[in-house]
């Protein structure tokens, strides 16, 4: 992609009404514009970096035996009737009426839209487990929208919902998204803390939300110290072998949400932390709360009827965008994970006017792209400096830096993002360490 042709508008100012630094970043790399309270338009950075969330997110989902399917973000009132929720939800939710006086809402999650795609379909137990996600907007009429993307109005969820026949197959079916929600965030670059957590107006009995930890977080939180130091090793899950021991390593630390926290659920020997963190995912399991008033049902093997025990499970991708950065930052702006990065590579030429620049960037250009290797290349006029912040805002992994001394010695500047590292390379040494044969 060449900068001069990409609509990045990048503010020199820091916005006055964010408060957070994701916020104001998002906003000075031109990633989001608010439209409206909570509300945001996504511009093209902010859209490639979302998408390739949904995509990590999506894979896994994939991987863990989901299938994708996707509901209207319009909901009739009438499902939410059935299932006792609509008078639940209070000031939250957006209530719409049509042209015929039908009550609508637009969705602020989709249990009961999901159980009636179910009921109308499966009638037997043969059919299950099942698996069922999609990624779609949200609204939600948030009392304090604030942070950016981070609490927003509308924003965009992954939820997944299971159905069993029976508690322990889904206890099992808990299970494979709990671990699917681990292998994601870490796909994510991020490091999300598993924590018992309290399952508010989705109900049911057992609930984890997954937190960054994040002195901005919107959640208190107290973790088990040993936690926080955590790594787990393992990289490829098995999603059709049974993960209760996978699950247990998290869940023998102690970490729980301010709500859930309780000092006589663990030993006085447990060296705890109060910290801050921002809710990423959360998973709950609730049995038959929604099928029993739903009347959905399947038969069981001797022609009994049962009603199916579900969870759902949300991922905020949206959230995520703003969460991601609030990890990945330094004074200078974004430092964007490899895996999330739009592009690996930001060729910057310090002077366009110059001819031998232009013609060392477009042949580095061209052959990154023949080479399939992502690339960003700024080919503007501006000053150099501007370009260097702007690089450093915007934060891809590695920037090539050409300018005329470099030209001159035959040398280039790769910068590391991340260390701030530069090394001088050869024109040779930079095929190399882009892994380029010529
Ligand atoms: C689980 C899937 C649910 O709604 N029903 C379907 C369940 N869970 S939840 O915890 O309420 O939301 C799931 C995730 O969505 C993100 N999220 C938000 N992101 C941005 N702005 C908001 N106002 C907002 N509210 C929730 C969170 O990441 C949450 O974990």
């Amino acid at each position: 992609m060449l900068l001069s042709k990409f609509f990045m508008p990048v503010l020199k100012e820091v916005p006055k009404e964010a408060e957070i630094i994701s916020h104001v970043l998002m906003l000075r790399a031109g990633m989001i514009q608010q439209s409206s309270s909570g509300i945001y338009s996504w511009l093209p950075l902010g859209k490639l970096i979302l998408e390739k969330i949904i995509e990590i997110c999506r894979k896994e989902m994939i991987e863990a035996g989901a299938n994708e399917i996707l509901m209207p973000t319009l909901q009739s009132a009438d499902i939410w009737k059935q299932s006792g929720r609509y008078e639940d939800y209070g000031k939250e939710m957006l209530r719409i009426k049509d042209r015929n006086d039908r009550d609508l809402l637009y969705g602020p999650t989709n249990e009961e839209l999901v159980t009636e795609i179910f009921r109308t379909h499966v009638k037997s137990y043969k059919q299950l487990p099942l698996n069922l996600f999609h990624i779609q907007w949200k609204f939600r009429d948030e009392l304090r929208p604030r942070f950016g993307v981070m609490r927003g109005r509308e924003f965009l969820m992954k939820d997944a919902y299971s159905f069993d026949i029976d508690y322990t197959s889904s206890i099992k079916s808990y299970n494979i998204m709990f671990i699917s929600y681990m292998q994601l965030f870490k796909k994510m670059g991020l490091k999300a803390i598993p924590m018992k957590a309290d399952t508010g107006p989705i109900g049911g009995e057992l609930s984890h939300e997954f937190i960054i930890i994040a002195d901005t977080g919107e959640s208190e939180v107290y973790v088990e110290d040993d936690f926080l130091k955590f790594e787990n090793e393992q990289d490829n899950i098995d999603y059709n072998s049974d993960l209760q021991k996978e699950v247990n390593k998290y869940t023998s630390f102690y970490a729980a949400t301010e709500e859930k926290h309780n000092p006589n659920d663990y030993s006085n020997k447990v060296n705890l932390v109060k910290t801050r963190g921002i809710e990423v995912g959360h998973i709950f399991h609730f049995g038959q709360k929604y099928s029993i008033p739903m009347n959905a049902s399947v038969s069981d093997s001797e022609g009994k009827n049962i009603f199916p025990y579900m969870g759902s499970y949300g991922v905020g991708l949206s959230r995520l965008v703003g969460a991601v950065i609030e990890a990945n930052h330094d004074k200078d702006g974004i430092v964007w994970p490899r895996e999330i990065a739009p592009w690996n590579y930001h060729i910057i030429n310090l002077k366009s006017g110059d001819d031998n620049c232009n013609e060392i960037c477009s042949n580095l250009y061209n052959l990154f792209k023949e080479n399939s290797i992502s690339v960003f290349y700024d080919d503007t006029n501006e000053r150099a400096g501007t370009k260097l912040a702007k690089a450093d805002l915007i934060g891809l992994p590695y920037q090539i830096i050409i300018g005329p001394r470099g030209v001159k010695d035959k040398l280039y500047d790769v910068k590391d993002r991340k260390s701030s590292v530069i090394s001088k390379l050869s024109y040779n040494e930079l095929l190399n360490f882009l892994n380029i044969n010529m």
